[in-house]
Protein backbone atom coordinates (compact mmCIF):
# COMPACT_ATOMS: atom_id res chain seq x y z
CA UNK A 1 0.00 0.00 0.00
CA UNK A 2 1.45 3.64 -0.73
CA UNK A 3 -0.08 6.92 0.61
CA UNK A 4 1.47 10.27 1.74
CA UNK A 5 5.19 10.27 2.69
CA UNK A 6 5.83 10.62 6.53
CA UNK A 7 6.48 13.44 8.64
CA UNK A 8 9.09 13.02 11.44
CA UNK A 9 7.38 14.50 14.51
CA UNK A 10 7.44 14.69 18.15
CA UNK A 11 4.15 14.42 20.81
CA UNK A 12 5.26 16.27 23.68
CA UNK A 13 3.04 17.68 26.60
CA UNK A 14 3.90 21.10 27.08
CA UNK A 15 2.51 22.35 30.49
CA UNK A 16 -1.22 21.44 30.70
CA UNK A 17 -1.87 21.49 26.46
CA UNK A 18 -0.57 18.45 24.48
CA UNK A 19 0.75 18.66 20.63
CA UNK A 20 2.69 17.67 17.74
CA UNK A 21 5.72 19.77 17.95
CA UNK A 22 7.96 19.82 14.39
CA UNK A 23 11.21 21.38 13.02
CA UNK A 24 10.87 23.80 10.43
CA UNK A 25 12.66 22.33 8.27
CA UNK A 26 10.96 18.68 7.99
CA UNK A 27 7.24 21.24 7.21
CA UNK A 28 6.63 22.48 3.85
CA UNK A 29 8.08 26.58 3.34
CA UNK A 30 4.75 27.61 2.01
CA UNK A 31 2.13 28.68 4.58
CA UNK A 32 -0.86 27.60 2.97
CA UNK A 33 0.86 23.90 2.00
CA UNK A 34 1.91 23.44 5.67
CA UNK A 35 -1.43 24.25 7.23
CA UNK A 36 -3.14 21.85 4.59
CA UNK A 37 -0.44 19.61 6.14
CA UNK A 38 -1.05 19.77 10.00
CA UNK A 39 -4.56 19.82 8.91
CA UNK A 40 -4.10 16.34 7.89
CA UNK A 41 -1.78 15.22 10.70
CA UNK A 42 -3.75 16.19 13.09
CA UNK A 43 -7.47 14.85 11.49
CA UNK A 44 -9.21 18.48 11.20
CA UNK A 45 -12.08 19.11 10.75
CA UNK A 46 -13.73 16.32 12.26
CA UNK A 47 -14.84 16.85 16.40
CA UNK A 48 -13.42 13.42 17.41
CA UNK A 49 -10.23 14.02 15.09
CA UNK A 50 -10.70 10.19 14.94
CA UNK A 51 -8.09 10.18 11.71
CA UNK A 52 -5.00 12.20 13.29
CA UNK A 53 -2.86 13.12 16.16
CA UNK A 54 -5.84 16.30 17.49
CA UNK A 55 -7.21 14.90 20.59
CA UNK A 56 -10.51 16.60 19.94
CA UNK A 57 -10.03 19.85 22.15
CA UNK A 58 -8.44 22.91 21.22
CA UNK A 59 -6.08 22.13 24.30
CA UNK A 60 -4.75 19.04 22.46
CA UNK A 61 -4.75 20.16 18.92
CA UNK A 62 -1.52 22.34 19.01
CA UNK A 63 1.35 21.97 16.90
CA UNK A 64 4.62 23.89 17.16
CA UNK A 65 6.85 24.98 14.22
CA UNK A 66 10.94 24.96 16.04
CA UNK A 67 13.40 26.03 13.80
CA UNK A 68 17.41 27.76 14.18
CA UNK A 69 17.09 31.55 15.21
CA UNK A 70 16.29 34.33 12.90
CA UNK A 71 18.72 36.71 15.16
CA UNK A 72 21.20 36.77 17.68
CA UNK A 73 18.54 37.42 20.77
CA UNK A 74 17.65 33.65 20.73
CA UNK A 75 18.74 29.85 20.61
CA UNK A 76 15.71 29.18 18.53
CA UNK A 77 12.73 30.32 17.01
CA UNK A 78 9.26 29.01 17.80
CA UNK A 79 5.82 29.64 15.94
CA UNK A 80 2.94 28.35 17.44
CA UNK A 81 -0.05 26.93 15.35
CA UNK A 82 -3.14 26.52 16.62
CA UNK A 83 -5.00 23.91 14.46
CA UNK A 84 -8.99 24.10 14.91
CA UNK A 85 -10.92 20.60 16.06
CA UNK A 86 -14.29 21.06 13.89
CA UNK A 87 -13.03 23.45 11.08
CA UNK A 88 -10.46 23.23 8.36
CA UNK A 89 -8.58 26.42 9.84
CA UNK A 90 -5.01 26.65 11.45
CA UNK A 91 -4.43 30.16 13.00
CA UNK A 92 -1.04 31.87 14.21
CA UNK A 93 -2.93 34.53 15.70
CA UNK A 94 -2.13 33.39 19.18
CA UNK A 95 0.81 32.09 21.16
CA UNK A 96 0.89 29.55 23.47
CA UNK A 97 3.13 29.22 26.85
CA UNK A 98 2.00 25.62 27.63
CA UNK A 99 3.34 24.08 24.52
CA UNK A 100 6.59 26.98 24.57
CA UNK A 101 7.67 24.69 27.76
CA UNK A 102 8.53 21.84 25.50
CA UNK A 103 10.29 23.98 22.91
CA UNK A 104 13.46 24.24 24.59
CA UNK A 105 13.72 19.93 25.49
CA UNK A 106 12.42 19.55 21.67
CA UNK A 107 15.62 21.83 20.53
CA UNK A 108 17.96 19.65 22.51
CA UNK A 109 16.42 16.38 21.08
CA UNK A 110 17.10 17.43 17.73
CA UNK A 111 20.29 18.60 18.26
CA UNK A 112 19.42 22.44 17.73
CA UNK A 113 20.61 23.31 21.04
CA UNK A 114 23.63 21.76 23.26
CA UNK A 115 23.04 20.63 26.52
CA UNK A 116 24.59 22.06 29.83
CA UNK A 117 26.15 18.61 32.11
CA UNK A 118 23.41 20.17 34.82
CA UNK A 119 20.77 22.14 33.11
CA UNK A 120 20.10 24.06 30.17
CA UNK A 121 18.95 27.44 29.38
CA UNK A 122 17.11 28.14 25.94
CA UNK A 123 16.87 31.60 24.36
CA UNK A 124 13.22 31.11 22.66
CA UNK A 125 12.04 33.84 20.45
CA UNK A 126 8.37 33.45 19.94
CA UNK A 127 7.14 33.90 16.46
CA UNK A 128 4.06 34.72 16.95
CA UNK A 129 4.61 38.13 19.05
CA UNK A 130 7.65 38.95 18.64
CA UNK A 131 8.85 38.54 21.94
CA UNK A 132 11.57 36.36 24.12
CA UNK A 133 11.77 34.27 26.83
CA UNK A 134 13.63 31.42 28.54
CA UNK A 135 13.46 27.89 29.66
CA UNK A 136 15.79 26.12 31.80
CA UNK A 137 15.19 22.59 32.95
CA UNK A 138 17.43 20.05 33.87
CA UNK A 139 19.74 17.77 31.15
CA UNK A 140 21.58 15.98 33.26
CA UNK A 141 24.70 14.51 31.69
CA UNK A 142 23.84 16.62 28.61
CA UNK A 143 20.96 14.68 28.30
CA UNK A 144 17.40 16.25 28.85
CA UNK A 145 15.79 14.50 31.84
CA UNK A 146 12.03 14.53 32.10
CA UNK A 147 11.33 13.11 35.33
CA UNK A 148 11.35 15.36 38.98
CA UNK A 149 8.85 16.16 41.98
CA UNK A 150 7.47 19.12 40.11
CA UNK A 151 3.34 19.06 40.26
CA UNK A 152 1.30 21.54 38.16
CA UNK A 153 -2.51 21.56 38.48
CA UNK A 154 -4.14 19.58 35.79
CA UNK A 155 -1.53 17.05 35.01
CA UNK A 156 -1.75 14.00 37.17
CA UNK A 157 1.74 13.21 39.03
CA UNK A 158 5.16 14.83 38.87
CA UNK A 159 7.85 15.54 36.41
CA UNK A 160 10.95 17.58 35.81
CA UNK A 161 10.66 21.61 36.09
CA UNK A 162 10.56 23.55 33.26
CA UNK A 163 10.74 27.35 34.66
CA UNK A 164 10.15 29.81 32.13
CA UNK A 165 10.88 33.04 32.24
CA UNK A 166 9.53 36.54 29.70
CA UNK A 167 12.19 39.47 30.24
CA UNK A 168 9.16 43.24 30.18
CA UNK A 169 6.84 43.08 27.45
CA UNK A 170 7.08 45.56 24.49
CA UNK A 171 3.82 45.81 24.10
CA UNK A 172 1.30 47.91 25.98
CA UNK A 173 0.13 46.07 28.59
CA UNK A 174 -3.26 48.33 28.41
CA UNK A 175 -3.73 47.91 24.64
CA UNK A 176 -7.15 50.23 24.86
CA UNK A 177 -4.88 53.00 27.20
CA UNK A 178 -7.49 52.46 30.18
CA UNK A 179 -7.81 50.26 32.96
CA UNK A 180 -10.99 49.98 32.65
CA UNK A 181 -13.80 49.95 29.47
CA UNK A 182 -17.16 49.27 29.45
CA UNK A 183 -18.19 46.82 26.92
CA UNK A 184 -21.24 45.82 25.80
CA UNK A 185 -22.73 47.00 28.98
CA UNK A 186 -20.12 45.36 31.17
CA UNK A 187 -16.87 46.88 32.94
CA UNK A 188 -14.06 44.65 32.05
CA UNK A 189 -10.23 45.30 32.29
CA UNK A 190 -8.43 44.48 28.86
CA UNK A 191 -4.66 43.60 28.98
CA UNK A 192 -2.22 41.89 26.78
CA UNK A 193 0.68 40.52 28.94
CA UNK A 194 2.05 38.40 25.93
CA UNK A 195 -1.67 37.03 25.55
CA UNK A 196 -4.53 40.11 24.77
CA UNK A 197 -7.08 38.85 27.76
CA UNK A 198 -10.67 40.45 28.71
CA UNK A 199 -10.49 40.43 32.49
CA UNK A 200 -14.72 40.50 33.80
CA UNK A 201 -16.13 40.17 37.04
CA UNK A 202 -17.68 36.64 37.22
CA UNK A 203 -21.08 38.45 38.68
CA UNK A 204 -21.28 40.47 35.64
CA UNK A 205 -22.05 37.87 33.72
CA UNK A 206 -24.18 36.72 36.05
CA UNK A 207 -22.58 33.72 37.38
CA UNK A 208 -20.70 32.43 40.54
CA UNK A 209 -17.04 31.79 38.99
CA UNK A 210 -16.86 29.01 40.15
CA UNK A 211 -18.93 26.55 38.25
CA UNK A 212 -17.51 23.15 36.39
CA UNK A 213 -16.16 24.38 32.68
CA UNK A 214 -18.45 22.22 31.46
CA UNK A 215 -21.28 23.50 33.12
CA UNK A 216 -20.37 27.12 32.02
CA UNK A 217 -20.10 25.80 28.10
CA UNK A 218 -23.84 24.50 28.32
CA UNK A 219 -25.15 27.49 29.60
CA UNK A 220 -26.70 29.48 26.17
CA UNK A 221 -27.44 32.65 27.77
CA UNK A 222 -23.88 32.95 28.91
CA UNK A 223 -22.03 32.14 25.90
CA UNK A 224 -24.27 34.89 23.83
CA UNK A 225 -23.14 37.92 26.64
CA UNK A 226 -19.38 36.20 25.90
CA UNK A 227 -19.32 36.34 22.55
CA UNK A 228 -20.79 40.04 22.24
CA UNK A 229 -18.49 41.22 24.74
CA UNK A 230 -15.33 39.54 23.23
CA UNK A 231 -16.37 40.95 19.86
CA UNK A 232 -16.54 44.72 21.18
CA UNK A 233 -13.56 43.92 23.44
CA UNK A 234 -11.70 42.89 20.37
CA UNK A 235 -12.15 45.97 18.24
CA UNK A 236 -11.59 48.20 21.27
CA UNK A 237 -8.26 46.67 21.64
CA UNK A 238 -7.40 46.92 18.09
CA UNK A 239 -7.85 43.35 16.97
CA UNK A 240 -10.13 44.10 14.41
CA UNK A 241 -13.04 41.73 14.12
CA UNK A 242 -12.38 38.52 16.39
CA UNK A 243 -15.31 36.20 14.99
CA UNK A 244 -13.57 33.86 13.72
CA UNK A 245 -10.29 34.55 15.98
CA UNK A 246 -8.89 32.99 18.96
CA UNK A 247 -7.71 35.85 20.78
CA UNK A 248 -8.59 38.07 23.13
CA UNK A 249 -9.66 35.30 25.55
CA UNK A 250 -12.15 36.18 28.20
CA UNK A 251 -11.24 35.31 31.76
CA UNK A 252 -14.02 35.38 34.70
CA UNK A 253 -12.59 36.46 38.01
CA UNK A 254 -14.30 35.48 41.47
CA UNK A 255 -12.95 36.09 44.99
CA UNK A 256 -10.21 33.17 45.84
CA UNK A 257 -11.61 29.86 46.99
CA UNK A 258 -8.62 28.06 48.15
CA UNK A 259 -6.06 30.70 49.49
CA UNK A 260 -4.51 32.47 46.03
CA UNK A 261 -5.49 35.58 44.68
CA UNK A 262 -8.16 35.11 42.64
CA UNK A 263 -10.58 32.22 41.03
CA UNK A 264 -10.41 32.32 37.09
CA UNK A 265 -12.88 30.46 34.45
CA UNK A 266 -11.22 31.34 30.99
CA UNK A 267 -12.89 30.98 27.63
CA UNK A 268 -10.69 30.10 24.94
CA UNK A 269 -12.64 31.73 23.07
CA UNK A 270 -15.89 29.45 23.46
CA UNK A 271 -14.65 26.52 25.54
CA UNK A 272 -13.87 26.82 28.81
CA UNK A 273 -10.53 26.06 30.14
CA UNK A 274 -10.08 22.92 32.28
CA UNK A 275 -7.13 25.24 33.75
CA UNK A 276 -5.86 28.63 32.31
CA UNK A 277 -3.06 29.30 29.70
CA UNK A 278 0.36 30.37 31.00
CA UNK A 279 0.11 33.48 29.01
CA UNK A 280 -3.42 34.36 29.86
CA UNK A 281 -2.70 33.87 33.86
CA UNK A 282 0.66 36.11 33.13
CA UNK A 283 -2.13 38.80 32.07
CA UNK A 284 -4.84 37.71 34.56
CA UNK A 285 -1.83 38.50 37.17
CA UNK A 286 -0.31 41.76 35.65
CA UNK A 287 -4.13 42.94 35.06
CA UNK A 288 -4.62 42.39 39.06
CA UNK A 289 -1.37 44.51 40.21
CA UNK A 290 -2.65 47.49 37.72
CA UNK A 291 -4.66 49.78 40.65
CA UNK A 292 -8.47 50.69 39.39
CA UNK A 293 -8.55 47.51 37.43
CA UNK A 294 -11.82 45.34 37.52
CA UNK A 295 -10.03 42.95 40.13
CA UNK A 296 -10.17 45.74 42.50
CA UNK A 297 -12.39 44.71 45.36
CA UNK A 298 -12.03 40.51 44.03
CA UNK A 299 -8.65 39.62 43.94
CA UNK A 300 -6.63 39.05 47.38
CA UNK A 301 -3.17 40.58 46.60
CA UNK A 302 -0.58 39.56 48.84
CA UNK A 303 0.90 42.70 50.78
CA UNK A 304 4.70 41.73 49.75
CA UNK A 305 4.08 41.98 45.99
CA UNK A 306 6.05 38.74 44.35
CA UNK A 307 3.86 36.19 43.22
CA UNK A 308 0.52 35.65 42.30
CA UNK A 309 -1.60 32.28 43.28
CA UNK A 310 -4.33 32.37 40.16
CA UNK A 311 -6.75 29.76 41.21
CA UNK A 312 -8.10 28.35 38.00
CA UNK A 313 -11.04 24.50 37.75
CA UNK A 314 -8.25 22.19 38.50
CA UNK A 315 -5.72 23.92 40.47
CA UNK A 316 -3.48 26.95 40.53
CA UNK A 317 -0.78 28.04 38.85
CA UNK A 318 1.60 30.71 40.63
CA UNK A 319 3.03 33.47 38.29
CA UNK A 320 5.70 35.80 39.21
CA UNK A 321 4.94 39.88 37.75
CA UNK A 322 6.66 42.53 38.24
CA UNK A 323 4.46 45.38 37.02
CA UNK A 324 5.76 49.21 35.67
CA UNK A 325 1.85 50.69 36.60
CA UNK A 326 3.26 53.92 35.36
CA UNK A 327 4.07 52.98 31.93
CA UNK A 328 2.17 50.47 32.83
CA UNK A 329 4.49 47.38 31.32
CA UNK A 330 5.61 44.26 32.66
CA UNK A 331 8.73 43.95 34.18
CA UNK A 332 9.55 40.41 34.14
CA UNK A 333 7.06 37.48 34.37
CA UNK A 334 8.09 33.45 35.36
CA UNK A 335 6.39 30.29 35.85
CA UNK A 336 7.22 26.90 36.69
CA UNK A 337 5.79 24.48 34.15
CA UNK A 338 6.60 20.56 32.62
CA UNK A 339 6.95 19.04 29.59
CA UNK A 340 7.37 15.19 28.60
CA UNK A 341 8.44 13.40 25.28
CA UNK A 342 5.29 11.42 24.79
CA UNK A 343 6.31 9.88 21.17
CA UNK A 344 9.01 10.47 18.81
CA UNK A 345 8.33 9.05 15.24
CA UNK A 346 6.96 9.18 12.04
CA UNK A 347 3.17 10.93 11.63
CA UNK A 348 1.76 9.69 8.01
CA UNK A 349 -1.07 12.17 7.34
CA UNK A 350 -4.54 11.59 6.04
CA UNK A 351 -4.49 11.91 1.94
CA UNK A 352 -7.24 13.86 1.34
CA UNK A 353 -6.78 17.68 0.69
CA UNK A 354 -9.38 20.08 2.87
CA UNK A 355 -9.93 23.77 1.41
CA UNK A 356 -8.79 26.25 3.53
CA UNK A 357 -9.72 29.08 4.84
CA UNK A 358 -12.83 28.02 6.56
CA UNK A 359 -16.32 27.31 6.13
CA UNK A 360 -19.37 28.96 7.32
CA UNK A 361 -18.70 26.90 10.40
CA UNK A 362 -19.54 28.01 13.77
CA UNK A 363 -16.91 30.23 15.43
CA UNK A 364 -13.55 29.29 17.18
CA UNK A 365 -13.73 26.88 20.16
O1 LIG B 1 -2.07 31.38 27.42
C1 LIG B 1 -4.82 27.88 25.75
C2 LIG B 1 -3.03 26.66 26.79
C3 LIG B 1 -3.55 27.88 26.11
C4 LIG B 1 -2.68 28.98 25.81
C5 LIG B 1 -5.51 28.99 25.15
C6 LIG B 1 -1.52 29.19 26.70
C7 LIG B 1 -1.18 30.55 27.14
O2 LIG B 1 -3.38 26.45 27.93
O3 LIG B 1 0.02 30.79 27.22
O4 LIG B 1 -0.82 28.29 27.09
O5 LIG B 1 -5.61 30.02 25.81
O6 LIG B 1 -5.97 28.82 24.03
O7 LIG B 1 -2.29 25.90 26.19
Amino acid sequence: MTGPAGVRCMLMRGGTSKGAYFLAEDLPADPAARDDLLLRIMGSPDPRQTDGLGGAHPLTSKVAVVSAPAGPDADVDYLFLQVAVDRAEVSDRQNCGNLLAGVGPFAVERGLVRAGSAETSVRIRMRNTGEYAVATFPTPGGRVDYTGDAEISGVPGTAAPVVVEFPGGRRPLLPTGRVRDTVAGTEVTCVDNGMPTVLVPAAALRVTGYEEPGDLEEDLALAERLRALRLAAGELMGLGDVERTTVPKVTLVAPPRSGGAVTTRTFIPVRCHTSIGVLGAAGVAAGLRLPGGVGEGIAHLPADGGRLRIEHPTGFLDVDTEVDPDVPAARRTAVVRTARKILDGTVFPRPTAHPLGGTDGPTPR
